[in-house]
C-alpha cells in the first residue's frame, strides 16, 4: 500500500483515454489498494487510476463521512449503461484541479456495469453523490474533466491559472 502522488491540471496525463483491465491481477489489486489510500490521505471522495499517472479503467470511491467507518467501492472497467433524463446539479471539485469548485449539471440517476475485485460482473443504481461521483470518475477514465462542462471562458481561466502555477514551480 502506497499513497502515490496525484497528477495536477494542466497535465497532458489526465487527457488520455484509459486502457480496459482484462483480468483482475494482483497488480490491479495493489493498484486498488494504492488509490484508496492517496484518496483517504487527500481526502477525497472519489479517484480514478489515471490521478496517479496509471492509465488503467480502476476506479475506487467512498462516501463514507469522516466520522463513520470506511465504505470503499472498487469498480473496474466501470461503463454507464443507462442514465436519467432527469438531471441534478452538484458542486464538484477534483484532486487534480485542487481548491476549484464549480456547479455541474448530470443526469440525476445512472446505472453503472462494472467489474468487481473479484472479476465478478455486477450493476449498481447510483443516485445523489453517488451518481455524481461515478459520471465524475468514468469522465476521468475518457480524459475528460468537469471543467469541460463549464463555459469556454472559465474553464480558459482555470487551466491558465495552474499552468502559470506550474511553470512556477517548476522554476523554483
Ligand atoms: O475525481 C476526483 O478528483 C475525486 C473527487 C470526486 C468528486 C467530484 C465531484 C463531486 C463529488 C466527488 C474528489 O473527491 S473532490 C472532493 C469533493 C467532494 C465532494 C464534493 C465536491 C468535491
Ligand atoms: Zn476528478
Amino acid at each position: 500500500m502506497a499513497i502515490r502522488p496525484l497528477v495536477i491540471l494542466p497535465d497532458a496525463v489526465l487527457r488520455q483515454v484509459s486502457s480496459p483491465v482484462d483480468s483482475v491481477t494482483p497488480e490491479i489489486r495493489a493498484l486498488a489498494d494504492d488509490m484508496l489510500q492517496t484518496m483517504y490521505d487527500a481526502p477525497g471522495i472519489g479517484l480514478a487510476a489515471i490521478q496517479i499517472g496509471v492509465p488503467r479503467r480502476v476506479v475506487t470511491i467512498d462516501l463514507a463521512k469522516a466520522e463513520e467507518e470506511k465504505s470503499p467501492m472498487v469498480f473496474i472497467n466501470p461503463e454507464v449503461v443507462w442514465s436519467s433524463e432527469a438531471l441534478n446539479v452538484h458542486e464538484e471539485g477534483c484532486l487534480s484541479i485542487p481548491e476549484y469548485y464549480e456547479e455541474v449539471e448530470r443526469p440525476a440517476s445512472v446505472k453503472v456495469r462494472y467489474l468487481t475485485l473479484d472479476g465478478k460482473t455486477a450493476e449498481i443504481e447510483a443516485e445523489g453523490l453517488l451518481a455524481t461521483c461515478l459520471q465524475h470518475e468514468i469522465d476521468h477514465l475518457n480524459g475528460v474533466l468537469f471543467i469541460d462542462y463549464l463555459s469556454r471562458l472559465k474553464r480558459e481561466r482555470v487551466t491558465k491559472r495552474f499552468a502559470k502555477q506550474a511553470r512556477r514551480e517548476s522554476a523554483a
